[in-house]
């Protein structure tokens, strides 16, 4: 009876405790709540690798917290992420302690940032983490208040870019589909840059597999090592 009445209980924790990608920063600098972002209404995963939702959210949630308007960024700076457990969540409310997992960011080509469909193909990663003496991603995600900068690639060509930021949480990755991949897209325009047309580009859906390793994952058998899905990290 107690550890049935348990489970249940952390069952419902785990179910609820979600996480959405909220604001983009300029170094330091918001680019304000929800701006630039195509966000979906509700912050539960996409758990179908091979699902057009890959790409930017969607089906079965629904993109209606969507920005049209496009964050200039230059080539070479930082950009800031911040996730939160649900569209209003502050620095204190990131995600489950249980979800713990790698973060991926991405970024691909697009010609129109603001409205345009966003691309399956074409997507470079610019930056991953996930286990790394015994902390996962997550768990610095969550001591950070939720936010996670990177550098954009100081030798892409300027232009419109869209930025792809994803958590995949493993608490229930042990059989597939188990895992639970959060990804929300920003709409990005680089100025300056270079030249340097990123090569290993990867698709979403395609880049990942449910026999990935990183996807298809027992989270508590005392592993010390986890191989983060996706292509290598472009470098300059
Ligand atoms: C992107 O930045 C360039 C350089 O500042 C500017 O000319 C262009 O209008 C910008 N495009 C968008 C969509 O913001
Ligand atoms: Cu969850």
């Amino acid at each position: 009876m107690r550890s049935t009445f348990a489970f249940a209980a952390l069952f419902a924790a785990t179910a609820s405790a979600h996480t959405i990608l909220n604001e983009l920063y300029n170094g330091g600098t918001s680019y304000g709540l929800h701006n630039c972002l195509r966000l979906p209404s509700y912050d539960g995963p996409i758990m179908d690798v091979t699902s057009s939702s890959m790409t930017c959210n969607g089906s079965p949630n629904t993109l209606d917290t969507v920005s049209t308007s496009v964050c200039s960024i230059a080539a070479g700076s930082q950009i800031g992420l911040r996730w939160g457990h649900t569209l209003t969540s502050g620095s204190n409310d990131v995600i489950d302690a249980s979800h713990k997992g790698p973060i991926m960011v991405y970024m691909a080509k697009i010609s129109n940032a603001g409205t345009g469909t966003p691309p399956t193909s074409g997507w470079f990663k610019i930056y991953h983490a996930g286990l790394s003496n015994g902390k996962w991603a997550v768990d610095t995600l969550i001591a950070n208040g939720g936010k996670l900068t990177v550098t954009i690639p100081s030798c892409i060509p300027a232009g419109q870019y869209l930025i792809r930021g994803e958590i995949i949480a493993l608490h229930a990755a042990s059989s597939y589909p188990g895992a639970q991949l959060y990804m929300e897209c920003g709409n990005l325009n680089v100025t300056g840059g270079g030249s340097k047309t990123p090569s290993s580009t990867v698709s979403f859906p395609g880049a990942y597999k449910s026999s990935d390793p990183g996807i298809t994952y027992n989270l508590y058998s005392g592993q010390t090592s986890y191989t983060i899905p996706g292509p290598a990290v472009f470098t300059c």
